[in-house]
């Protein structure tokens, strides 16, 4: 099989040629429908095209559950080549500039290399993630039974320590924020005492807090449950306000779509942190039952769409303290990990281009003459345009591919790194 590089420009241009005519009628046919609704469609693309999310380093490998994990071909073995994948992505979908890592799962000994590797592939590093729910080898404490609200010190203060490093390294590699999620809880009633268990995190995480520079923000992310099957330490978005307000302007709470019950009403609580504004920012993923880790907008495309209508009527309002991370976080335990996170990026671009359509004079109108109908009407029919020309034309204005996962196929890029990439036999469980 012949190999094109899939991050080459010409290869880009020439898989986008067939395609070309069909976008231009497609475009200027969608453009007539939205100038009847006093829209430009040249103003949403822009928008579109400067829409940005992390990819997270863990979502490039295979991902898997307790029962098991699927190795695909040609893993990225080490985070320099996690890297090289997520530059495909972000070369074809032209929507992802940087890449979110986690330590220590992408610890090296050579951060400064791998920022310069970064940067020589087109991308820059987001939010760091610090991990104090797995022990590593020749860890000296467990953290069984908890990491930063653990009722020994000693454990504490390892915890706070691991986030301090993260921190460190991110600084090397330009990233400007840390995300803490801790899996913190109990598996029984009684096993913990829930009050002091809180006054433990906000006591290690105001160390960590410490240590931020100047520019950094704290991501504080809350989820209802797993791995504590009974009550988890920060289990809701009340409990990661009240954690970020008491802690400091630079703590913003990031919200993970599977983080919350079935049916839970996540566009209120984003309206809510940015009322508070400490909306820090997103995990996005979908899920039917728990935190599936799904792609985005594959289970609720709707749910997502109403996500970025709050995110829309906060930029147009100039909510103050308003500038959300965007970042995918998803396990793709059945997909090309690549396919995933490139046609993920383009459902949460999906989401925003029709939020920004939606015609918002006529839907305030409806709002304050209380015309139930007519406002709900005019709120979807955002989410039922086909957006789909808007998406790719933004794309195009990037120099990036019409058709991401087409192109993607056509250069056997995947099979290339099966060749390139013995994979090495890995059975057994767990998300990465
Ligand atoms: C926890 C979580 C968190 C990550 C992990 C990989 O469920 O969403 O954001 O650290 O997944
Ligand atoms: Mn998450």
């Amino acid at each position: 099989m012949s190999y094109a590089d899939p991050r080459d420009a010409n290869y880009i241009a020439s898989a986008n040629q067939p395609h070309a005519s069909a976008l231009a009628s497609d475009y200027t046919a969608l453009g007539i429908q939205l100038e009847r609704r006093g829209i430009k469609i040249d103003d949403i693309t822009r928008a579109v095209a400067n829409f940005k999310v992390a990819i997270p380093s863990w979502g490039v490998g295979t991902g898997g559950t307790r029962f098991g994990r699927f190795p695909g071909k040609g893993e990225p073995r080490n985070v320099f080549e996690k890297l090289e994948d997520c530059a495909v992505i972000h070369r074809l979908t032209g929507a992802t500039p940087t890449v979110s890592l986690h330590l220590p799962w992408d610890r090296t000994d050579d951060y400064k290399g791998l920022r310069e590797h970064g940067a020589a592939l087109g991308l820059g590093f987001d939010a760091m993630n610090s991990n104090t729910f797995q022990d590593q080898l020749g860890q000296p404490l467990s953290y069984k039974y908890g990491s930063l609200t653990h009722t020994d010190p000693a454990v504490r203060a390892q915890a706070v320590a691991h986030n301090i490093d993260c921190i460190k390294a991110g600084a090397i590699l330009g990233s400007r924020a840390l995300t803490v999620w801790i899996g913190d809880g109990a598996n029984f009633p009684g096993q913990s005492h829930l009050g002091r268990a809180f006054e433990r995190y906000l006591e290690s995480t105001a160390s960590i807090y410490k240590a931020l520079p100047e520019d950094w923000r704290l991501f504080l992310e809350h989820k209802m449950y797993e791995p504590s099957f009974y009550a988890t330490v920060i289990q809701d978005w009340g409990s990661s306000l009240m954690a970020a307000q008491t802690l400091g302007p630079k703590a913003f709470c990031l919200v993970d779509l599977g983080h919350h019950a079935p049916n839970v009403n996540i566009e209120m609580i984003v309206a809510r942190l940015v009322h508070a504004q400490r909306l820090g920012g997103f995990h996005f993923n979908d899920s039917k039952y728990g935190d599936d880790d799904l792609d985005a907008g594959s289970i609720e495309p709707f749910r997502l769409f109403l996500v970025f209508n709050e995110l829309v009527e906060a930029e147009l309002a100039k909510a103050p303290n308003f500038r959300p991370a965007h970042m995918l976080d998803q396990s793709h335990n059945v997909t090309d990990p690549v396919e995933s996170l490139m046609t993920s990026a383009i459902e949460l671009q999906r989401a925003y281009a029709q939020a920004l359509i939606v015609e918002r004079p006529k839907l305030h109108e409806y709002r304050i003459g209380n015309d139930v109908l007519m406002a709900a009407q005019t709120l979807k029919r955002g989410f039922t345009t086909d957006v789909s020309p808007i998406l790719a034309q933004a794309r195009v204005s990037k120099g990036a591919a019409i058709d991401p996962v087409g192109a993607y196929r056509a250069s056997g890029y995947r099979a290339k790194c099966g060749d390139m990439r013995p994979s090495k036999q890995s059975l057994g469980g767990g998300i990465v």
